[in-house]
C-alpha cells in the first residue's frame, strides 16, 4: 500500500490544503485544488529547460513543486490560469502557441495572469470588508453601461469567445422587459385586464408565466445556448429547431416571490449559466445536473424601488442599476463585498414548531439569546432576492431550514440556491445546506430542493457548526 502511495505521489503529487488565512483573504481561492510534487511541474520544467517550474495548473488542480512557498501572488496567478482553462479546453495548445510566438514573458495568458494577481494583491478593496460597499459616481457625460463593463471584462480574458458576454446582454434585455411588465402590474385592474383577456384580445398571463416566456424568447435564438431549464417548466427547454445550438445552458427562476406582486413587494429573477459537458449538440439532463461550483456565471435581477442586475462570472460581484430614462443598466456597485459579520437574520420563524432542536438552538444564538452572539435584526420580506440583496449589501444571513413538513426545505437547488451561493461566495460570503457547501451538492433532479443558510461568512460558519456539519468551503 505504501509503495503504491509513493508511486502515485511521484506521479500526481499529494493533496495539500490551501492555507485558511489565504482563503479568508481571497475567497476565490476556495475553488482551487492544490497538489504538491508529482510529474506535471517537472515535465513543464523540462520543456522550459529547467529542473522544474514552481507551479502548473491543469484544469482545476494546481501542482506545486516541492518546497514552493504558497504566496498569494502565485496562487492567484495560477487561479487565473484555471479560469483560462475553463474558458477554452484548447488552452494548453493556445498557451504553447503564444509562448512560441511571443516568448514566455510576453505570452498574453501570462501577462493576463500576472496583471490579475498583481491587481488583486495590491487592490485596497481586498482589505477586510467594510460595512458599506463601493458605489460608482457617474459624471453627466460619462457612464459605465453594462455593455461597456462586459466588454472591458472580456478584454481581460484573451481566451474569451464573447459567447458568455452575449448571454449576459440577452439577459439584461429580458430583465428590462420583465421590469416593464412588473411596473405595470399594479395597473392591470385599472386597465381592465383582470378578465383574463387583454385589449388585443389575447389571454392575460400570470406574470411569472410571462416572465418565463420573455426569458426563453430572449435567449433561444442567439446560438449561445444548447438548452435551458426553468422553475416554471417541468422538463428541459430545448432550443427550437432551426436555431443554432451553443455550448452553454441557462437555468433560471423567472419571477421569484411572484406571490408578492399583488402587494407591491420586490420580486426577482435568478439565473445560472453552466457549460455543456456531454457530446452532441442537444442539451442532456446530465448537462443541467451539474454541481454549483461548475457555474460560469450567475446572478439575479431585483425589481424593487429601482431595478438592479447583479452578476458574477467568477471575477467578483458587480451590480448595475437600471436608469429608466435611458433604458440602460449602469454600473452602480462594482466589486460588492459582503460584510464578514451579519447585521440581519432573514428566516420565516412561523415554522419554528416544525424545526428540529438544532435549528431552534441556532436561531436562539442568532438572536443573542445565549448571551454570546450579538443579536441580529430580523428582516424577512419573503422574497428571496430582496432578502438576499439586503444581506449582501448590509451583512446578514438568510436561512430556509428543513422542517418536519418540508424535509428538504422549500428552495430549489438549481434555480435559487446555486446561483445565489455563487454570488455570495464571490462577494466573500458562504452558503451551506447545513451539512455541506451548497455548490458541492451533486444534484440528482432538476427541481430538487435544498435547505439553505447563506450570507456573511461568520454567520454561515455558526450554522454549520451548530448543525453539526463537516463542511467544505465554508
Ligand atoms: P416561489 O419560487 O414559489 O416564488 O417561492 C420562493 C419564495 C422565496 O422568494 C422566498 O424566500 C420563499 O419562497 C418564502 O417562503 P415562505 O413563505 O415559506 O417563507
Ligand atoms: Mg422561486
Amino acid at each position: 500500500m505504501d509503495a503504491l502511495q509513493r508511486a502515485l505521489s511521484a506521479l500526481v503529487g499529494r493533496p495539500v490544503d490551501t492555507p485558511r488565512a489565504l482563503v479568508d483573504r481571497y475567497p476565490e481561492l476556495s475553488a482551487i485544488r492544490l497538489r504538491e510534487g508529482g510529474l506535471p511541474p517537472r515535465v513543464a520544467g523540462w520543456m522550459l529547460r529547467q529542473r522544474t517550474v514552481s507551479a502548473l495548473t491543469l484544469w482545476r488542480t494546481i501542482f506545486i513543486a516541492p518546497g514552493t512557498a504558497l504566496a498569494p501572488e502565485l496562487l492567484l496567478h495560477e487561479l487565473r490560469h484555471m479560469h483560462q482553462f475553463q474558458g477554452s479546453s484548447a488552452f494548453p495548445i493556445l498557451y504553447v502557441w503564444e509562448s512560441l510566438r511571443r516568448g514566455y514573458h510576453a505570452n498574453r495568458y501570462e501577462v493576463d495572469a500576472r496583471t490579475f494577481a498583481d491587481r488583486r494583491v495590491h487592490d485596497p478593496r481586498t482589505d477586510p470588508p467594510e460595512e458599506r460597499c463601493n458605489v460608482v459616481q457617474h459624471t453627466p457625460t460619462s457612464v459605465v453601461t453594462i455593455e461597456r463593463f462586459i466588454i472591458e471584462q472580456e478584454r481581460l480574458h484573451p481566451e474569451a469567445t464573447g459567447e458568455l458576454s452575449g448571454i449576459l446582454y440577452d439577459l439584461a434585455l429580458a430583465a428590462k422587459m420583465i421590469a416593464n411588465k412588473v411596473r405595470m402590474a399594479g395597473l392591470a385592474d385599472i386597465l381592465g385586464a383582470t378578465d383574463m383577456t387583454n385589449v388585443q384580445g389575447e389571454v392575460q398571463q400570470k406574470l411569472d408565466v410571462l416572465a418565463n416566456e420573455v426569458i426563453v424568447k430572449a435567449m433561444d435564438h442567439g446560438g449561445r445556448l444548447c438548452g435551458m431549464a426553468s422553475e416554471e417548466e417541468p422538463d428541459i427547454i430545448h432550443i427550437t429547431e432551426g436555431f443554432k445550438c451553443g455550448k452553454y445552458l441557462l437555468l433560471f427562476d423567472p419571477l421569484d416571490g411572484s406571490s408578492n406582486i399583488d402587494v407591491n413587494v420586490p420580486v426577482g429573477t435568478i439565473f445560472s449559466v453552466v457549460r455543456k459537458i456531454t457530446r452532441g449538440t442537444r442539451a442532456e439532463m446530465e448537462d443541467l445536473l451539474q454541481p454549483g461550483r461548475r457555474q460560469v456565471a450567475a446572478g439575479y435581477v431585483i425589481y424593487g424601488s429601482s431595478t438592479m442586475l447583479v452578476y458574477t462570472t467568477g471575477q467578483g460581484v458587480h451590480g448595475f442599476t437600471l436608469d429608466p430614462s435611458i433604458g440602460e443598466f449602469l454600473l452602480s456597485h462594482p466589486d460588492i463585498r459582503i460584510p464578514a459579520n451579519g447585521r440581519y437574520l432573514s428566516v420565516n420563524d412561523s415554522y419554528e414548531q416544525h424545526w428540529d432542536e438544532h435549528v431552534r438552538a441556532l436561531m436562539r444564538r442568532y438572536r443573542g439569546m445565549d448571551g454570546e452572539h450579538k443579536a441580529l435584526n430580523v428582516r424577512y420580506v419573503g422574497s428571496l432576492v430582496a432578502d438576499f440583496h439586503r444581506n449582501l449589501l448590509g451583512g446578514g444571513v438568510f436561512c430556509y431550514p428543513a422542517n418536519a413538513r418540508s424535509p428538504r426545505g422549500k428552495l430549489r437547488l438549481l434555480y435559487e440556491c446555486n446561483p445565489l451561493a455563487f454570488v455570495c461566495e464571490q462577494a466573500g460570503g458562504a452558503a451551506s445546506d447545513g451539512t455541506m457547501r451548497i455548490m458541492d451538492v451533486a444534484p440528482s433532479e432538476l427541481h430538487q430542493r435544498s435547505p439553505l443558510y447563506m450570507g456573511s461568512r461568520t454567520e454561515v460558519e455558526l450554522a454549520t457548526e451548530i448543525l453539526g456539519a463537516v463542511t467544505s468551503g465554508v
